[in-house]
């Protein structure tokens, strides 16, 4: 394993302001241990409120943001805005938004070499689909998603790479510690292959996909996973801090 443990909450689209002050106030009455990386990543309009409240134990991420600098760009948030806010972190590449918003590896990549370039970290998601798996394109699609990244940035100090299996997200259905322990391992021999044995040694590989309270202690038993991305389990602070400890 590789660094500190790292855990992120992704709040996806969930979240009122009622809600979210609650969830902050909960959180910042958790315990975990000082040494373990723990990242939140609430909406973009949720965003001001949870940086100037969380307690500074935590990091505060966005979940995307755009390809370049602030300008005449609707509706998008740049990385320097990010930055301006006070907050260290953003999620690229997220399988829901590879699907749904039809994000390539190549934009994917564009984005996580822009956003630290201005100075953001980048949380970098990666993952199969059942079919991919099933078809036996799993290290095909994980290799051009991983790709897309390495073509577009040459320093991996201030990227965690997500694994999270689509089959695997909101549906209850984790990955078993084994089949993760395979794909980490991979992905670490990959990094080791394509960019440096350094960088491979150094870099942060956290699992998504249904982790929650019940499941993490044993999955984080296992040596290539350095952490998690939690979805619906870190929307209740208990759950979320249950897994903060797995480690
Ligand atoms: C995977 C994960 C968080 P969940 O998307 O990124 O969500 O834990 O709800 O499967």
């Amino acid at each position: 394993s590789s660094g500190n443990f790292f855990v992120g909450g992704n709040w996806k689209s969930n979240g009122s302001k009622d809600s979210v002050s609650k969830l902050v106030k909960d959180l910042n009455s958790s315990k975990f241990p000082s040494d373990v990386d723990v990242i939140v990543a609430p909406t973009f309009l949720h965003l001001p409120y949870v940086v100037d409240n969380i307690d500074p134990r935590y990091q505060v991420s966005a979940q995307n943001c755009w390809v370049g600098k602030a300008g005449a760009y609707t509706g998008e948030i740049a990385p320097e805005q990010l930055l301006d806010l006070g907050l260290q972190w953003v999620i690229l590449g997220h399988s829901e938004r590879r699907s749904l918003l039809k994000e390539s590896n190549e934009f994917v990549g564009e984005k996580t070499a822009n956003a630290l370039a201005q100075g953001l970290k980048v949380i970098a998601c990666i993952g199969e689909t059942l079919e991919q798996r099933e078809s036996d394109q799993i290290y095909d699609v994980l290799d051009g998603q991983l790709s897309g990244i390495a073509d577009r940035i040459a320093d991996w100090e201030n990227v965690v790479v997500a694994y999270e299996p689509v089959w695997a997200i909101g549906t209850g259905k984790v990955a078993t510690p084994d089949q993760a322990q395979e794909v980490h391992a991979y992905i670490r021999k990959w990094l080791s292959e394509k960019v440096s044995s350094k960088v491979a040694g150094a870099t942060r590989i956290i699992y998504g996909g249904s982790v929650n309270d019940k499941n993490s202690a044993e999955l984080a038993g296992k040596e290539d996973v350095d952490g998690f991305l939690v979805g619906g389990a870190s929307l209740q602070a208990a759950s979320f801090a249950t897994i903060c400890n797995a480690n």
